[in-house]
């Protein structure tokens, strides 16, 4: 499939801008200005900006605790992001939801949720509202291997099924749900789980963008002329704890770590990007830099901005 080079450039700048915020959090939490739990998904850039470059500015998110890269690609303001992680009243939910619960509807993504699964049936009702509507939306639900054994993957994707609703399910597969692998969890292969359901599955290579892109973009068009749900696992690799400070030896060896970094999609798409002549070491080297100082900037935002006050506590709270 032939993919424009300006796409191809948007993907990797996306995924550089999701590596950059994300290698600014390890820092910033570290140094305790970012208060509460913070999950990062460094090693696993290539989903969100593989999908977000098929999807339009109106189509509809779903994400979950690991939401930091889908709406930095889905079009997220950094500076409002990163003030939302710090707690600060100018963060993209005022303060309020800190890094699990980043939402913002004005460009589509209609929120994360520390509660797995629950954009399973979340993203489902948005299908039903686009179906009904016939706005001719698409929805695309990002979660994680965790989910495949809770009721709401099964309530979820069984009514799209049954009532053909345009959306994607893209599960992130890093192997892991917190401490517990897939195989301890899951006897079944996922593909016969999801042919039960009577919808298409495809799984692919989760840290190549180029195939995050093409399964997407086939997906997406089912999804929108009415074809129904289809089913997407992207393999990947989670590079961190299940949270900042996890110290994971006791469920995953320093090897099995070192092997997982191996598997860097945006080294591997810059070097691809060489080869095929769209774009220089020294464009990537720009690419990067401009990431730092918009992430620079994004930081020193959140920590200028104002706490939320007293007079807060009681606003967008409805009984
Ligand atoms: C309903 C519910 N059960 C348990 C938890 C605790 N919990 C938080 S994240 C997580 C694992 C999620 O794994 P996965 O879906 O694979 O996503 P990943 O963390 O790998 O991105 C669990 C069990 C929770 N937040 N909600
Ligand atoms: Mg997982």
């Amino acid at each position: 499939m032939e993919i424009e080079k300006d796409k191809l450039i948007w993907m990797y700048r996306t995924m550089v801008r999701h590596r950059e915020f994300e290698d600014r959090v390890v820092k910033e939490f570290g140094a305790g200005s970012i208060p509460g739990f913070v999950h990062l998904s460094q090693g696993q850039e290539a989903i969100p900006a593989g999908v977000m470059a098929v999807l339009k500015p109106d189509d509809y998110i779903l994400t979950h605790h690991r939401g930091h890269g889908h709406l930095v690609a889905k079009g997220g303001d950094t500076a409002q992001m990163m003030a939302e992680l710090y707690g600060r009243k100018t963060g993209i939910m005022k303060g309020k939801g800190g890094s699990m619960h980043l939402t913002d509807p004005d460009v589509g993504d209609l929120g994360a949720d520390g509660i797995v699964a629950t954009g399973l049936v979340t993203a489902t009702g948005a299908a039903l509202s686009a179906k009904m509507k016939k706005t001719g939306r698409v929805v695309v639900c990002f979660f994680g291997d965790g989910c495949l054994n809770t009721a709401r993957f099964h309530e979820g994707i069984n009514l799209a099924a049954i009532w053909k609703l345009p959306v994607v399910y893209l599960c992130e597969n890093n192997l892991y749900a917190e401490s517990t692998l897939i195989t301890y969890a899951m006897k079944a292969p996922i593909a016969d789980r999801v042919a039960s359901y009577g919808i298409p599955f495809v799984s692919i290579d989760g840290n190549d963008v180029v195939a995050v892109y093409e399964a997407a973009n086939d997906a997406v068009a089912q999804a929108r002329k009415g074809g129904g749900p289809v089913f997407i696992e992207a393999k990947t690799c989670r590079w961190r704890g299940h949270f900042e400070g996890d110290p994971q030896e006791t469920y995953r060896t320093k090897e099995t770590m070192e092997e997982c970094k191996k598997t860097d999609p945006i080294k591997r798409f810059g070097k691809k990007l060489i080869e095929m002549g769209v774009l220089t070491a020294k464009d990537l080297d720009k690419i990067n830099q401009e990431a730092v100082s918009e992430i620079d900037a994004a930081v020193k935002f959140a920590a200028e901005s104002p706490w939320p006050g007293p007079e807060d506590l009681l606003a967008d709270v409805h009984a």
